[in-house]
């Protein structure tokens, strides 16, 4: 039976254009999908557009356009960075569409059926920008705890949710799974959260009109983020209790998110779920947070990391690369231009582009381009094998904790071994003698073989590099297309695999 995995990102917000942080959770989220297809697990990789609620209808109101037009506007510049970053999504889902407004108003009747839903008044402090709702002490200085932006009073009728009902449940379910909550700092920061007591959640608001209206009772539309939190199975099909995907991939949902929404997908979504008799997600990972050059980034600060000019300046493989490359996933880190250049020129150019071209160079002069057979094992050529065939099981306990950054770490250990096996085999001595025709052989396939390896490895964070590695290295098949079973293991490179020139992988930033 094949394994699924069900990978998703938060749905973004459509009264602005992306940047660089839509553009981490989106390429991590975009590697596990790509490793776990590699691995050949059945995938479904899910993203889309947050387009309702107070902060998109007031954000249009000031651009003199709709709501509709304005997220129709922005989802599609998402679509267009999706779309140059090389992301392998298998659905978008915008919330504005009728498959996701009937899913939600379905899940809204099925929380009222449980006996969760009822009509009170809402009196306290509600921040826009978050869409959040806070009490008074929960205030920092009287402003929003997490973005610090000024937050608003409001007192107007709502239907709330019994969260308060699903606390003990939930903290069971935190407690008893670790894996639930991700990074672990995170999970202890919502079991104390959750244990200090949970407050039912007002779901709906009646002083604005763009949302779903709530069933029954139009005047209020439905709280955005159970709306848009609702996402992640309306786009599999709910309510729908036969659909194929929903059966298929929801036990095995991960969501990414950054740590900026923690609360409403470790709190709220669980509870929603609970109350729906759904079961809940299997993971969720919250990530840091980038800030530029050492600030945060902000747009009165207007200092937002644009994801095409980086593109367009350096490239995508080694954008990607840096994203998960540079900050344990988890962490917070900061994106600085002389970083980027620093590992395009260490690890791309020099560790792996200068490998890829030397090798071939040498299989070239010594042997016409044609692989050679390996021919009798000594401990050096063990060594590199066995460093190789550990790096495949360590990277994959690696995916498995979502670090990215370890999984390329011992990726470039491997690398470096294999240049410090380029040195000291010394290919260019051997092939001086003719009585070393065999050695040299057996040297020129190790090298080979180890980079194949590599580019398997580096395939889910540089599909495009791998892919031209793929090339260089003459195999026919398509790296995406490959059985890992058969191409995952050393000695899998045919002998007699004639390499094919090409241009430099990464090119030096001078
Ligand atoms: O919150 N560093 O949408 P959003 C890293 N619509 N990641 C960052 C970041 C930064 N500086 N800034 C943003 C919403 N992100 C809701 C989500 S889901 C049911 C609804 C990333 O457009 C990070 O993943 O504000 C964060 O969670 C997401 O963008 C927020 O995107």
């Amino acid at each position: 039976m094949t394994s699924t995995f069900y990978v998703t990102t938060p749905i973004y917000y459509v009264n602005d254009v992306p940047h660089i942080g839509h553009a981490y959770t989106t390429v991590a989220a975009d590697v596990l999908a790509r490793y776990r297809r590699l691995r050949g697990f059945q995938v479904h990789f899910l993203t889309g557009t947050d387009e309702h609620g107070q902060k998109m209808q007031r954000a249009a109101e000031a651009q003199g356009i709709t709501p509709l037009e304005m997220a129709d506007r922005n989802s599609a510049s998402f679509r267009e960075l999706w779309a140059k970053m090389d992301i392998s999504y298998d659905d978008f889902i915008r919330t504005t569409e009728p498959r996701h407004e009937q899913g939600v108003a379905a899940l809204f009747r099925r929380l009222a059926e449980a006996g969760d839903i009822y009509l009170g008044q809402y009196e306290d402090w509600y921040c826009v920008p978050d869409e959040t709702y806070y009490t008074e002490l929960q205030l920092k200085d009287g402003k929003c705890p997490m973005c610090r932006r000024p937050v608003e009073k409001v007192k107007e009728e709502s239907y709330f949710f019994r969260m308060s009902k699903y606390q003990d449940r939930l903290l069971r379910h935190l407690q008893d799974h670790p894996e639930f909550l991700q990074p672990e700092s995170r999970r202890n920061e919502i079991i104390s959260f959750v244990a200090s007591g949970l407050r039912d959640l007002s779901i709906s608001r009646i002083s604005f009109a763009w949302g779903i209206p709530a069933p029954d009772n139009p005047r209020h539309v439905i709280y955005v983020w159970l709306d848009a939190l609702a996402n992640y199975i309306t786009a599999l099909g709910y309510p729908d209790p036969k659909a194929e995907p929903f059966q298929t991939f929801w036990p095995s949902a991960v969501h990414l998110i950054g740590k900026d929404i923690l609360r409403h997908h470790a709190v709220y979504w669980p509870c929603f779920l609970m109350s729906a008799g759904l079961p809940l997600p299997k993971a969720i990972f919250a990530h840091g947070w980038w800030t530029h050059e050492g600030e945060k980034m902000s747009k009165s600060l207007g200092n937002f990391v644009d994801p095409h000019d980086v593109i367009d300046r350096y490239g995508l493989d080694p954008f990607r690369y840096f994203l998960l490359r540079e900050v344990p996933f988890g962490l917070d880190g900061d994106f600085s231009e002389a970083a980027l250049r620093q590992r395009i020129n260490s690890d791309l150019a020099n560790d792996l582009g200068n490998l890829l071209s030397r090798t071939a160079g040498m299989v070239f002069k010594y042997r016409d381009g044609i692989v050679p057979a390996s021919g009798p094992i000594e401990p050096l050529d063990r060594e590199l094998r066995e460093l190789a065939e550990e790096t495949l099981t360590k990277v994959d306990q690696a995916f498995s904790l979502f670090a990215f950054n370890r999984a390329l770490e011992l990726t470039w250990a491997l690398i470096n071994k294999t240049n410090k096996y380029v040195d000291s085999s010394a290919p260019w001595s051997l092939a001086k003698d003719p009585a070393k025709k065999e050695r040299l052989g057996t040297v020129l396939y190790s090298i080979a073989e180890s980079l194949r390896l590599t580019a398997l490895l580096i395939q889910p964070f540089m599909p495009d590099a791998a892919n031209r590695m793929w090339e260089q290295l003459g195999i026919p098949e398509p790296l995406e297309r490959l059985d890992w079973k058969e191409a995952g293991r050393w000695g899998a490179l045919p002998p007699g695999t004639r390499l094919r020139k090409g241009p430099a992988l990464f090119p030096r930033l001078e």
